[in-house]
C-alpha cells in the first residue's frame, strides 16, 4: 500500500512538472510550399505561452513569419531556403479565430495556423 502511494505521488509530481515546463515545438515549412499556406486550420499548431516554436524552412524560397505587436511572438527574420530557421518565442496568447491566422511576411495569402493559449 505504501509503495502504491509513493508511485502515485511520484507520477503526480512528474505530470505537474511536465505541464509547467515550457516546450520547444518544431514546425517545418514543407518543400514545395511556395506561396501557399504553411498549414491549414485542420492541422492547427497549438502551443502555450512560454513555448518556443522552432520553424524550419525546408522550401526552396525564403520565408518569414509575419506578426503584429509581437503577438504571439516577435516578427520573424528571413529563414533561408533549405533549412533556415526562426525561433518564435511565444509571449502572448493568440487566437486565429479572433485575430485571423498568422501569415508569411512576403506572401500574405500564405497562412500559418497557430493558436497560443
Ligand atoms: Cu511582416
Amino acid at each position: 500500500m505504501k509503495t502504491t502511494l509513493l508511485v502515485l505521488s511520484a507520477a503526480f509530481c512528474l505530470a505537474s512538472y511536465g505541464a509547467a515546463k515550457a516546450a520547444t515545438v518544431e514546425f517545418h515549412i514543407k518543400a514545395g510550399t511556395g506561396q501557399n499556406s504553411w498549414n491549414d486550420a485542420a492541422s492547427m499548431l497549438t502551443v502555450a505561452v512560454g513555448d518556443t516554436v522552432h520553424i524550419v524552412n525546408d522550401d526552396s524560397i525564403v520565408h518569414t513569419l509575419h506578426t503584429d505587436n509581437n503577438t504571439p511572438c516577435p516578427h520573424g527574420t528571413d529563414m533561408d531556403a533549405g533549412g533556415g530557421s526562426y525561433d518564435c518565442v511565444i509571449s502572448y496568447a493568440f487566437d486565429p479565430a479572433a485575430d485571423g491566422p498568422l501569415h508569411d511576411h512576403y506572401y500574405p495569402e500564405a497562412k500559418f495556423w497557430l493558436t497560443a493559449k
